[in-house]
């Protein structure tokens, strides 16, 4: 019962009406829904191979794969690290992983050994699919600080490659060869997990997010389903996916969105400006996912007027900030199609917001705008001092409410509880408005993390790195605007007492530690670093510091 004091909640809507979502399905049921009308129809295109698999083919693949992976031994609740590029086993596996109820925690092959470890020992992850080229990381005497415990491969966890397998690994085909009627009979419940991506949220280190099949049932429906879907995808698309699928932007709005509505998915192991047009020319992509930096390409590179891009009718950006000015850029080399944004954030399902324009009848939009607020969910902007909701064009911080969201951080409560509060909102992070038409503008970010590219880079990682040093004696690291990356992380230090320390050893100690995003790009000697008095780092003043430093 509201007191007479408080005001009800201003809570913004999407413009496109709630529908029914099949979310008491599982994952795997409900994206393969419409296989009977599909069957021979490509689902996945190899771009570096031009092999093609249909929608059947995808499915008995990962059926086949869901089978394999219960022979050797994995069970419903069991967890799986997909540490691959993309490619079609990272589909199969992903897939096949759900038809049995086990979770798939999805990890960056350049990762480094120490990266790699953390995550597969917070997962308990069983299992190891990737290729050869990284199974030397996985050998425990690169990383195991002397503990006798340390996960070892064939002991504590299996290594299956997609390429010829090293010693004590095995081969894909073990997998994929297996026989489908050998699946065992699971019941999944719409609350089970079936992908842990990991993410920083507001605060800390990487910790695992707990996507249930409901949560992401809900997200590819408020994408994808319904009369008026507000992504349209048709059986006649192909859908670019050069954004990693190991990301949960790719994985769920490129992947997912595509299976549900039986679009074909041309995947690109690897990034290469002239190979991805190339592609994109030759495979005809019509639905083009992308992030800002990608867009800076795009909009800018030469080579591109020598391609024909006239296929594409639709330009999704994510993950980062797209500026109006990028925006407009873009729409000259791709005029005949709809540009506009989606929002995400991992916790979140993650798509909180996407642009209207990409509807099947479509709203107009404005550049700039990252989008409007998903149908079935409620979102908010809270005054992030009170608490208190706000209405119209006023900043504050972006919460949403709603099904798709995340269970909770993987073994974290109090990490959850301080994400999603008792009457069910996530809090973002992010400082945005909604202005008059609906539509979001993202203006800042209150959490922490810092991102490079749209991949995260959480400060708090690397300043716990950064304190390992023994010469080290406190240090902070926050972001930098940066005309390529959009953001770099930038460290403050302050040496141990009569210790010499360089910048280049500062940068060199992190960069052996960490994939190459997270790289130092400059180190600031200082005396101090601010802090609050009960010792949160202060970082708008870093941020501060940093930007009135800046050439302009
Ligand atoms: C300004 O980046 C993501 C997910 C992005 C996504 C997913 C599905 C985009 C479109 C889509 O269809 O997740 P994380 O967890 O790596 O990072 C989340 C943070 C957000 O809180 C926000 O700060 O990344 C930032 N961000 C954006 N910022 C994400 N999208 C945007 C955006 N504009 N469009």
């Amino acid at each position: 019962q509201l007191s007479p004091e408080t005001p009800a909640d201003h809570i913004f809507r999407s413009k496109l009406p709630d529908i029914p979502i099949s979310n008491h399905l599982p994952l795997h049921t409900y994206c393969f829904e419409n296989l009977p009308s599909l069957s021979d129809k490509p689902c996945l295109i190899s771009g570096s191979s031009g092999k093609i698999y249909s929608f059947s083919e995808t499915h008995l693949i990962a059926q086949k794969t869901a089978a394999g992976l219960s022979n050797l031994g994995i069970q419903k609740g069991d967890a799986i690290m997909i540490l691959l590029h993309n490619c079609a086993e990272f589909v199969f596996a992903f897939m096949g992983a759900s038809m049995i109820g086990a979770v798939s925690t999805t990890a960056n092959p350049f990762y480094t050994s120490k990266e790699i470890f953390k995550q597969l020992k917070a997962a308990r992850a069983k299992l190891i699919i990737t290729q050869s080229q990284y199974v030397d990381k996985l050998k425990d005497t690169n990383n195991n600080d002397g503990d006798e415990n340390f996960p070892k491969i064939g002991e504590d966890f299996k290594v299956i490659t997609i390429d010829d397998p090293p010693e004590n690994c095995l081969d894909f085909s073990m997998l994929s060869g297996a026989n489908e009627n050998e699946i065992p009979q699971v019941t999944i419940h719409p609350d089970d997990p079936v992908a842990l991506p990991f993410s920083s949220g507001t605060t800390g280190l990487p910790k695992g997010v707990v996507l249930t099949h409901k949560s992401l049932i809900t997200s590819v429906a408020q994408q994808v389903d319904g009369e008026n879907p507000n992504l349209y995808l048709t059986h006649d698309d192909v859908v670019l996916c050069v954004l990693p699928l190991f990301h949960i932007y790719s994985l769920n709005s490129v992947l997912l969105c595509s299976l549900r509505a039986g679009a074909a998915v041309l995947l690109m192991q690897k990034f290469e400006i002239g190979t991805l047009l190339e592609l994109i020319q030759r495979h005809k992509v019509s639905v083009a996912a992308v992030v800002p930096p990608l867009v800076v390409l795009l909009a800018k590179n030469p080579v591109v007027a020598q391609f024909d891009l006239s296929s594409i009718r639709v330009v999704l950006s994510g993950a980062a900030p797209l500026g109006k000015e990028l925006e407009d850029a873009l729409r000259g080399r791709v005029p005949q199609a709809v540009l506009g944004q989606g929002y995400g954030m991992t916790e979140a399902g993650p798509v909180l917001s996407m642009c209207l324009g990409f509807a099947k009848q479509p709203f107009p939009t404005k550049s700039g705008s990252c989008g409007t607020v998903v149908r079935n969910a409620e979102l908010k902007v809270i005054d992030p001092e009170t608490g208190c909701s706000l209405g119209y064009n006023q900043p504050g911080e972006i919460c949403i409410r709603g099904s798709q969201i995340m269970k909770g951080y993987l073994n974290d409560g109090v990490a959850t509880a301080a994400t999603i509060d008792v009457e069910g909102w996530l809090h973002t992070g992010d400082i945005g408005y909604v202005d008059e038409d609906d539509e979001i503008f993202i203006v800042d970010r209150v959490k922490e993390i810092i991102k490079f590219k749209g991949f995260q880079v959480p400060p708090a990682e690397l300043e716990s790195l950064l304190i390992s040093h023994p010469s080290i004696a406190d240090a902070a690291v926050v972001p930098q605007k940066d005309e390529v990356a959009g953001e770099v992380p930038v460290a403050f230090v302050v040496r141990s007492n009569g210790f010499e320390l360089t910048e280049e050893a500062v940068k060199e100690f992190i960069a052996k530690q960490v994939v190459y995003y997270k790289r130092l790009h400059k180190v600031h000697f200082v005396h101090a670093i601010p802090k609050s008095p009960s010792g949160k780092i202060l970082r708008k003043d870093l941020r501060a510091k940093l930007a009135a430093a800046a050439p302009n």
